[in-house]
């Protein structure tokens, strides 16, 4: 059972649930990283309406949390679509390049790896065996490549190549480390004198909780954060924290991460989502 489930067939069998009922939502809602604002909205909104209404109450302010923006990719008119995967250290970003690139081979688009984390040897052979496995090509640079100049090339080749999509895996940084978030600017900066980047999508691990509507904050203000991946929701139950971002930040959750192979990837539905959490 979701959520609400078990509190909603007990608000639903009685006239009056108890405070201890509410207190129970709460905590639940906590729980599970929405946060303290969207946690009490959301039981206040249900204590506020009739017992037989408590549920629609409750769906009526999940879906006012949710970002109202496109959860699509946005595409390049012309040209490659350049995707700019960001996010604070082991969140994923590189299995849901790696993924997000399958899922857009899958569809038929012509689809070009860059191993932009260049801080480790290990991180570009890790796309590089993601690339061999799935059949994408990866542009890597040398050893201790400015990332700026390997996302450069990578570009060029794009266009070189008349590829659908580029999809640019990055280094983790810290979102307080300010010439790490400056340095993005850079990548995009200079991606940008030959293509434009249409998505830069955050990855968040939803594991780590309410510190990543604080991760989301920062990068939001460094870079032009247009979509999130919410990875590692599998063996989860704390994907609240998707509502939480969304509702403080209006930064649309574009994909989730379900696992560590490359077909655990797929669009966010939020219908689908605030079903699950009922
Ligand atoms: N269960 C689960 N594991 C995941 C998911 N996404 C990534 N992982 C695992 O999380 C770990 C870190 O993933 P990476 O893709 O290397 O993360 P990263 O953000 O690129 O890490 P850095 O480059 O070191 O910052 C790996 O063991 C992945 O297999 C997911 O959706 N679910
Ligand atoms: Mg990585």
């Amino acid at each position: 059972m979701g959520l609400f489930g078990k509190l909603l067939s007990k608000i639903k069998g009685t006239a009056h649930a108890s405070a201890a009922d509410w207190d129970e939502l709460e905590v639940a809602l906590l729980e599970a990283d929405l946060g303290a604002k969207l946690s009490s909205r959301i039981v206040e909104a249900a204590r506020s309406a009739k017992a037989e209404n408590a549920e629609s109450a409750i769906v009526a302010a999940l879906h006012g949390a949710l970002s109202k923006k496109s959860r699509e990719i946005a595409r390049a008119l012309t040209g490659p679509t350049v995707i700019l995967i960001v996010g604070v250290n082991g969140t994923g970003k590189t299995t849901s390049a790696a993924k997000m690139a399958a899922a857009l081979a899958r569809e038929d688009s012509q689809v070009l790896l860059a191993a932009a984390d260049t801080f480790r040897a290990a991180a570009v052979d890790q796309l590089q065996t993601w690339g061999e496995r799935l059949e994408i090509d990866v542009i890597h640079g040398a050893a201790n490549a400015d990332p700026a100049s390997v996302a450069f090339d990578a570009t060029q080749q794009a266009v070189a190549r008349n590829v659908d999509y580029l999809v640019i895996d990055t280094a983790g940084r810290l979102h307080n480390k300010n010439d790490l978030m400056a340095e993005l600017g850079k990548v995009r900066r200079v991606v940008e004198k030959i293509a434009p980047v249409k998505e830069v999508l955050l990855v968040i691990d939803a594991t780590t909780g309410q510190n990543g509507l604080m991760q989301a904050k920062i990068f939001a203000e460094s870079v032009d954060v247009t979509g999130l991946i919410l990875t590692k929701i599998d063996g989860s139950a704390r994907g609240g924290i998707a509502l939480a971002i969304e509702e403080s930040l209006d930064i649309p959750i574009k994909f989730l991460g379900t696992g560590e192979s490359a077909k655990d990837f797929a669009p966010f539905d939020p219908e689908i989502y605030i079903q699950g959490l009922l």
